[in-house]
């Protein structure tokens, strides 16, 4: 099970800092953005990187150990580009005192939850929370139900997600990273809620 197998400093994309305290650089028209996915193992996090930056879809790869680094740059129609600097990281409950590596002075983080598993909700509640007491104050946070594909087992209610979400100040999608539904939407969404671009385009 998995989507990318992770080593620490092995995987693709271009390493950086670990602690990436400028989470975006200063020119409003070329963003650097840290994003971090957290969420319980097996929702999908790493498929969702891998579709976005890769375009593909590997049911067969790893489990993620420790986190996983990729970067993607995408254009909007403003001619502004994002380079997306992403942590992926492990779900497995082992590495969860790792996370606040990963979510420390990250511009975006992006919870996902699996809509055939309440319990992934839950979970995805807690991170949540954790954020809301250990990240950064400004931090876009995006809730996202993967594995849409699977609705005839879904047991999460696209309702419920939506009022956790409205209420906690986020922006709420499902997708597919298997048939890549909303999967560039998503980073597309995100993209046009940095409080950058909201100053740069006032
Ligand atoms: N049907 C379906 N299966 C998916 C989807 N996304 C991921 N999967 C499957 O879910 C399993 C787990 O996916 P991963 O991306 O490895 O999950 P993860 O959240 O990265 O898990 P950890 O690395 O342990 O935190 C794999 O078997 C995938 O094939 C999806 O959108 N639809
Ligand atoms: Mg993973």
């Amino acid at each position: 099970m998995g989507c990318a197998s992770s080593i620490p400093g092995k995987n693709a994309g271009q390493s950086t800092s670990l602690n990436t305290e400028h989470s975006a650089a200063n020119d409003p028209k070329n963003l650097r953005v840290k994003l971090v996915l957290l969420g319980d193992s097996g929702v999908g996090k790493s498929c969702i990187v891998l579709r976005f930056v890769r375009g593909q879809f590997d049911p067969t790869s790893k489990v993620t150990v420790g986190a996983s680094f990729l970067s993607q740059t995408i254009a909007l129609q403003d001619s502004t580009t994002v380079k997306f600097e992403i942590w992926d990281t492990a779900g497995q409950e082992r590495y969860a005192a790792l996370a606040p590596l990963y979510y420390r002075g990250a511009a975006v983080a992006v919870v996902v939850y699996d809509i055939t598993s309440p319990d992934s909700f839950l979970k995805a509640q807690y991170w949540v929370k954790e954020l809301q007491k250990h990240g950064s104050p400004d931090i876009v946070m995006a809730l996202v139900g993967n594995k849409a594909d699977l609705h005839e087992n879904r047991r999460v209610l696209a309702e419920e997600a939506v009022d956790y979400a409205e209420k906690n100040g986020m922006f709420f999608i499902e997708t597919s990273a298997k048939t890549a539904d909303n999967i560039n939407q998503l980073f597309e969404e995100i993209a046009k809620r940095l409080p950058q671009r909201q100053s740069s385009s006032s």
